[in-house]
C-alpha cells in the first residue's frame, strides 16, 4: 500500500492517523505540494489523481492497481478494510453523528483554507492569513458547540472515532494561523486526550520522513 501525501497536508493527516490506528504497514510517497510550483499538478500525479490533491492511497488487488482519493472515502474504506479498531461507534445514530462531525471540518472548514484557495487569494491581494483564521474560527464556533453535547474523553463518547482522526489535524492548522484555541475548551480538551496516544504522535507532522523544519 502506497499513501501519496504531504507532512503537513490535514488531509493526508487523516489517513496517516488510520493507517497508524488500524497498525498497517505501506509506503510513503512525499509529494510536495510548493516547490516547483507543486508536485501534485505534474502530469504524471495528474493522471493517478486528476484532482491534483493529497491524499492519494494506491494498492495492487486482483492483478490491478487500485487507486483512491479523498480522505473521508480512504478513512472509511481502512475503516471496513481492517475492522480493529472501529472508529465509527456500532449505533447508527453514533455512526451519523460522528460523519456529522468529519465534515464539519472536512467539508465546512478545509476546502476554504486549502492551499490552492490561499495561493487564488494572495495573488488577488487578499491577506491569506487572515482570511484562514476567520474560516477556521466560525468553523470551530459550530464545532465547540456540537462537541459539548457529543464528547466524552473524545470527540464522540470514550472511545476513539473518525471524529478525532478529523478534529486533530485541523487543529494543528487552527494553531499554524494563529487562532485562540482557549476559545475552544472542548476542542483543546480531545486535542490534548489524542496527543498523548502514540499512533497520533507517530502521525503528526513533524515525524514524517518529508517534513521541514
Ligand atoms: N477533500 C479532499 C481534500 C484534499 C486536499 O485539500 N488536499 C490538499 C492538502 S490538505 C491539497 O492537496 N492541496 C493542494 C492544492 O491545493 O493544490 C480530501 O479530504 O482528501
Amino acid at each position: 500500500m502506497r499513501l501519496y501525501g504531504y507532512w503537513r497536508s490535514t488531509a493526508s493527516w487523516r489517513v496517516r492517523l488510520v493507517l497508524a490506528l488500524k497498525e498497517v504497514e505501506y509506503d510513503n510517497h512525499p509529494v510536495h505540494l510548493v516547490r516547483d510550483g507543486g508536485e501534485q499538478r505534474t502530469d504524471a500525479y495528474r493522471r493517478k489523481n486528476p484532482m491534483t490533491q493529497v491524499p492519494l492511497l494506491e494498492w495492487e488487488e486482483d492483478g490491478r492497481t487500485r487507486r483512491l482519493s479523498q480522505s473521508v472515502a480512504i478513512c472509511e474504506l481502512l475503516n471496513e478494510r481492517y475492522p480493529e479498531p472501529p472508529l465509527l461507534p456500532p449505533s447508527l445514530e453514533g455512526r451519523a453523528t460522528v460523519r456529522q462531525l468529519v465534515e464539519v471540518v472536512n467539508a465546512g472548514i478545509q476546502p476554504l483554507q486549502n492551499l490552492r484557495v490561499l495561493q487564488e487569494l494572495s495573488a488577488a491581494g487578499m491577506d491569506r492569513d487572515e482570511w484562514g483564521a476567520r474560516w477556521i474560527e466560525r468553523g470551530f464556533i459550530a464545532l465547540e458547540t456540537m462537541l459539548q453535547e457529543t464528547a466524552g474523553a473524545y470527540a464522540f463518547a470514550d472511545e476513539l472515532t473518525l471524529a478525532d482522526v478529523f478534529v486533530v489535524p485541523q487543529v494543528y492548522n487552527a494553531r499554524r494561523f494563529g487562532v485562540k484555541m482557549s476559545r475552544f475548551p472542548t476542542i483543546e480538551r480531545v486535542d490534548a486526550a489524542c496527543a498523548a496516544l502514540p499512533a497520533f504522535a507517530a502521525a503528526a507532522p513533524d515525524r514524517q520522513p518529508d517534513a521541514q523544519p
